[in-house]
């Protein structure tokens, strides 16, 4: 589909809710050979194997509560949102949520509790979190608002409902305006696609906030900027090992050390590689990838996976894949709800 088609909708939503489901099979692993990821996919196609659902994570879980939050209120609403999170953890607490994200999820369903940001704040010794628990639920404000600069604002209130560190929610509005460029077709030119994520990110990256944060965790002064020129050049090399991307870019737990991976899986993955099948698609490839590098597997498998998917659509998606996780169908629903939020948008209804 051309820019902003309801395929693109569906692949970004669709295929974070399979990154999720199939990448937590790996969550943690320091050493991930690529024989186990294809294994693991392959079990996806046979259904004689009778695998079963795969479940989603707190990846998932969020960006559920995100996306009915978004459509119920017609746009951003933080108490609606902080609400639903704190709902969706008391209702199934074992998701696998961070270690500290948890005491500010038991506090946000204190009915005494009059600002929703403030839980976030405490966390950390008054530092706030880094995690990359924001990022992981930011695609769907890429899908409902169709304006840059809301898209930057509600991605950053929405992740600072839990993380309060400029480097956990800059890493959240990163992750959306990646999503939002490839929903218009930016990564048909790689190049000029980081170019315009890197002129974001400077403006968002230039201010105070951003200055102490990174001065106090001892990163470049605009962490997220510096990581995606290490993408480029990255993308640039025609031979990089997965040990060198693991070292350049991480794949950890930090959004700093995640976000930027997730972006690198989708550029690498655009052509055919040597240790992947021929026969994946480029979503196919993007996914297997972000697997194979380790860490928080699943995280960074969603995240890339909402960038692909909204770039390559729904139909590059094997739909064995789609039958096997939790939640892909109601992703595949709600897509189509929030393209009409955008639109409506658009339209400045
Ligand atoms: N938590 C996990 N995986 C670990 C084990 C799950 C296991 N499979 C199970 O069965 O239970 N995955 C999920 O957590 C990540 C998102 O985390 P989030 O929401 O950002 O949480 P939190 O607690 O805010 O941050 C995560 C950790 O990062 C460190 N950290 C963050 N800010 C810090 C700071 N200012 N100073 C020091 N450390 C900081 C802490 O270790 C936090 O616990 C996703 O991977 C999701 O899949
Ligand atoms: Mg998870
Ligand atoms: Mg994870």
């Amino acid at each position: 589909g051309g820019p902003a088609s309801l395929s693109r909708f569906r692949g970004a939503l669709v295929a974070a809710v399979l990154g999720d489901c199939v990448g937590g099979e790996f969550e943690g692993a320091e050493e991930v050979p690529m024989e186990s990821v294809l294994q693991h996919l392959s079990n996806l196609d046979d259904e004689t194997k009778g695998n079963g659902i795969l479940e989603y994570s707190d990846d998932t879980a969020m960006a559920r509560c995100v996306v009915q939050s978004l459509l119920t209120r017609a746009g951003f609403d933080e108490q609606d949102m902080a609400r639903r999170f704190a709902k969706e953890y008391s209702m199934s607490p074992g998701r696998g949520y961070g270690s500290g994200v948890i005491q500010v999820l038991k506090k946000l369903s204190s009915p005494q509790l009059s600002d929703v940001y403030q839980p976030a704040k405490d966390q950390f010794n008054g530092r706030g979190s880094f995690g990359n628990g924001g990022a992981m639920r930011a695609a769907p404000f890429a899908l409902a608002f169709p304006d840059r600069d809301d898209v930057k604002r509600c991605a950053r209130q929405g992740a600072m409902l839990t993380h309060s560190c400029s480097l956990g929610y800059n890493g959240a509005v990163l992750q959306a305006l990646a999503v939002h460029l490839s929903l218009r077709g930016a990564i048909d030119k790689p190049h000029q696609f980081m170019s315009k994520l890197i002129k974001e990110m400077e403006e968002v990256e230039g201010n105070e906030e951003t200055r102490n944060d990174a001065r106090i965790l001892k990163e470049a002064e605009k962490p997220f900027c510096e990581r995606l020129h290490r993408v480029i050049d990255l993308m640039d090399r025609s031979n990089v090992s997965i040990e060198e991307v693991i070292s350049e870019l991480g794949n950890g737990i930090a959004a700093l050390h995640s976000v930027p991976t997730a972006i690198f899986c989708v550029l690498h993955c655009l052509q055919p590689r040597e240790c992947l099948p021929a026969n994946y698609g480029g979503l196919e490839r993007t996914i297997a990838y972000s697997l194979a590098l380790g860490g928080d597997t699943d995280t960074i498998a969603c995240m890339a996976g909402a960038i692909a998917g909204a770039h390559y659509g729904i139909e590059a998606i094997p739909q064995s894949w789609i039958r096997c996780c939790e939640g892909a169908e109601d992703a595949y629903m709600n897509a189509e709800r929030l393209q009409m939020l955008y639109h409506r948008s658009t339209l400045g209804g």
